[in-house]
């Protein structure tokens, strides 16, 4: 039998439960655009405890509206290899792959919610822990008390590596980068995102994803912003290389502090 306030139980029982169970994990990723989705996937997939935090009610990020809403990405065969782990379909044209945006960021999210990430929607990341000289969780806060500019004070989480996955913005570094003031680039500061040049663009951005701070990872369009690179509009491989690289660079990174 349906019971209004069964249902009222059931639903906030289960949501806080699981919220419980993800405030001391391995890794957060902040932003599930198809870096922030592709990086869960993989950490999750390599049994590392993670858990992302998405601003908006949905996930995808920019993935969605393709260029200019035009509902298809383009995406170079070097990241075919990903497209295939998830099961996204592409036409082969003029030696480009072509998918649906849709379809992409519906298997992005459902590949690194079945690999084992726990996505939460709706909170923000707002600032990050730090221990010594390194970041050690993230401050969160529900997106509507950021929208609705209410005083209300966040709460934390603790991780040993948080992945910076906000896209063009790139908060997270924003946020180190005015409270250390210290990042690993060539000024220490964020150089700041260039105009559009796709095949540079493409061809840096996975060399840029790495430790931007102690336990720091930055990846997809953040890791262009922070070194200075271009954007490249709505080619969408080196967002998925980049969130397979930082999931690899930290899994290593963790197993060798393990052992
Ligand atoms: C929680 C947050 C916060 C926060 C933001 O913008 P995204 O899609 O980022 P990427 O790097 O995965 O992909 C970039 C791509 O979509 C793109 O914009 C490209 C290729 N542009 C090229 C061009 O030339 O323009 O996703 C970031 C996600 C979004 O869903 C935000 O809502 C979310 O992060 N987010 N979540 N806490 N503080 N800030």
């Amino acid at each position: 039998m349906i019971e209004e306030v069964k249902v009222t139980k059931s639903i906030i029982k289960n949501a806080v439960d699981e919220l419980l169970d993800n405030l001391d994990v391995d890794v957060v990723i902040c932003g599930g655009g198809p870096a922030g989705l592709t990086a869960g996937r993989y950490l999750a997939q390599d049994g590392i405890k993670t858990v992302l935090f998405e601003r908006k009610l949905s996930v995808g990020g920019g993935m969605w509206g393709g260029g200019m809403m035009f509902p298809k990405i383009v995406v170079q065969s070097e990241a075919k290899g990903i497209l295939d782990d998830f099961n996204i379909s592409y036409e082969n044209d003029e030696g480009n792959l072509v998918s649906s945006s849709i379809e992409a960021v519906s298997k992005l999210t459902a590949g690194c919610w079945d690999a084992g990430c726990k996505i939460f929607n709706s909170i923000s990341v707002e600032d990050v822990v730090i221990r010594e000289k390194s970041v050690g969780g993230v401050v969160i806060n529900w997106t509507s008390v950021e929208t609705s500019g209410l005083h209300v004070d966040p709460v934390a989480v603790k991780s040993k590596a948080v992945v910076e996955a906000t896209g063009h913005p790139l908060e997270v570094c924003s946020i180190v980068e005015k409270k250390t003031g210290k990042l690993n680039t060539t000024t220490g500061k964020i150089i700041g995102e260039k105009s559009m040049w796709a095949e540079k663009a493409e061809s840096v951005v996975v060399e840029n994803t790495k430790e931007v701070y102690p336990c720091l990872y930055v990846c997809g369009m953040a890791a262009n912003a922070v070194y200075g690179a271009p954007r490249m509009g709505p080619v969408f491989g080196g967002m998925l290389m980049s969130g397979k690289k930082a999931a690899e660079i930290i899994s290593a990174e963790l197993k060798q502090k393990q052992s």
